[in-house]
Parts: structure tokens; C-alpha cells; sequence
């Protein structure tokens, strides 16, 4: 492990070689590189202690996908932390709405991105609220063959407003209990190919096996609700 990153065979064998060279140099020229680094980590580590499947769960998915490919999020519980705690490897890789934080965004948004690199496993990840933003894109996955891997998060709610409800006005939420559909059918109906993890954690190894096929897939996973990272940003 180096900076948290799961280095195996050449790749550690290079890393020792450049130790080796580096040993004895003037790192202190390089602190503000390192301290980027160890910003990064002390902040992941704090995140998993607030949300620990999200984190579980992005990181698994970074195990399993090659550095170029593409992550399309919408805001939900496990992509909400993704800029903390996604490790990105090239520029441009991981999407994420923030800002405007429209809904609906990632899988429109991974159908284009697939299309223009059709070379790379490109990856949605939705809620079950956010994704009947536009789940009926699938339609034009399908009719034009188009192999994104779409996740759908389903906690049965917008969970994340239901939680900062919660958490301003203790025992009170308006409008967040939703009744999902069967996304596993409902994705069958387009064509997709379409199967449920019973945990969150098991999202990375579903999105390994989607990966090895062609043609749009679509994973949904049970998921916990928590306080979203922007109600620490106000009281913190
Ligand atoms: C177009 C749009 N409408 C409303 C919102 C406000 N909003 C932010 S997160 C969220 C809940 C999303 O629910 P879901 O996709 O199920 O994810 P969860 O929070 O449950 O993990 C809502 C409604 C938004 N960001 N964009
Ligand atoms: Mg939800």
C-alpha cells in the first residue's frame, strides 16, 4: 500500500526502485505534494467514519474499474462522497453535478460519455429517486447497443433530503418516502439486462461481472440513508 493506493506486483516493484532513488534527496521540496496527500487520506478517513458503505463501496469500485474509466453521478448516499473519497487516477474521469446538482444527470450523461469512448467502462450511479429523473433513457441505451453500467441505489426515499430533514427538524420529514418500482423489471422491460445485490457493499464485484458483457446493464442495491456531507459544511 502506498497513500492508500493497492499497488501489486511491477507496480510496487517500481515504486521500490523509486524509493530507493529518492532516498536520501530533499523531500521537504516536495512537501506541499505530500501534504495534498495526506490532506486527501485524513479527509477519507473521516468521511468513512460518517458514511463507511459509501466509502466501502467507492473504493471497491475503484478496485475493480481500470483508471480511465468513466463515473457518471447524480446526488445520492454513496455518490455524495464520491468527491472525497473516489481516488482518481486521470483527469476527467469522475462526473459529478455539483453546483446545480440536477438529478437524472449520470446516466444520460454516461450514455453520451460511452458513446464517445466506447473504448472504457463507463458507470452510472443513481438513487432510486434520481434515476426516474431519466431511467427511461435506458430506451436509447438499448436501441443503440450502448454498454454503460447504470447503479441504482434504492433506499426507498430521497434518503439524503429525508436525513438533513431529520437532522434540522428532529423526527420530521415532508415528501422524501418514495415507492419504487421493481428497477430490476423495469430494466428487463427496456431490454436491459438487469439483476439486485442484497448488500451495497456487493455493488463493485455486480459492476465487475456487467463489465465483461455488451449492451446496457443495470445493477440495484439496498442502501443506508445518512447525513449528506453538506450539512457538515454548514455546521462545521
Ligand atoms: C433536479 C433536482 N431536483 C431535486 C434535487 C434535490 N435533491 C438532492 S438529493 C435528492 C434526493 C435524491 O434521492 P435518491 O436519488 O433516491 O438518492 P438518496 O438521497 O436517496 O441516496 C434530491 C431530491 C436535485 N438535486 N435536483
Ligand atoms: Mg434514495
Amino acid at each position: 500500500m502506498v497513500y492508500g493506493h493497492d499497488l501489486s506486483g511491477s507496480d510496487e516493484r517500481v515504486v521500490e526502485a523509486l524509493l530507493v532513488q529518492l532516498s536520501g534527496r530533499d523531500v521537504e521540496a516536495r512537501r506541499p505534494w505530500l501534504d495534498v496527500i495526506a490532506v486527501r487520506e485524513r479527509r477519507r478517513a473521516a468521511i468513512r467514519e460518517r458514511a463507511p458503505d459509501a466509502v466501502a463501496t467507492l473504493e471497491g469500485l475503484r478496485r475493480i474499474l481500470p483508471d480511465e474509466a468513466l463515473v457518471f453521478n447524480d446526488i445520492n448516499g454513496i455518490a455524495c462522497w464520491g468527491a472525497g473519497a473516489f481516488i482518481c487516477r486521470r483527469p476527467r474521469t469522475f462526473h459529478y453535478p455539483i453546483g446545480f446538482g440536477c438529478l437524472g444527470f449520470a446516466l444520460p450523461a454516461a450514455i453520451g460519455a460511452k458513446l464517445a469512448r466506447p473504448d472504457v467502462p463507463v458507470v452510472a450511479l443513481c438513487g432510486d429517486g434520481g434515476f426516474l429523473f431519466s431511467g427511461h433513457e435506458l430506451a436509447t441505451a438499448v436501441q443503440e447497443d450502448v454498454g454503460v453500467v447504470a447503479v441504482v441505489f434504492n433506499d426507498h426515499a430521497y434518503g439524503t433530503i429525508k436525513a438533513d430533514q431529520g437532522y434540522r427538524y428532529p423526527a420530521r420529514s415532508l415528501g422524501c418516502d418514495l415507492r419504487s418500482p421493481d428497477f430490476v423489471r423495469y430494466a428487463e422491460a427496456f431490454g436491459a439486462r438487469a439483476w439486485g445485490v442484497d448488500s451495497v457493499r456487493k455493488v463493485p464485484e455486480a459492476v465487475a461481472a456487467a463489465m465483461q458483457h455488451d449492451g446496457p446493464s443495470l445493477i440495484e442495491a439496498p442502501c443506508p440513508q445518512v447525513l449528506p456531507p453538506w450539512i457538515e459544511a454548514e455546521e462545521g
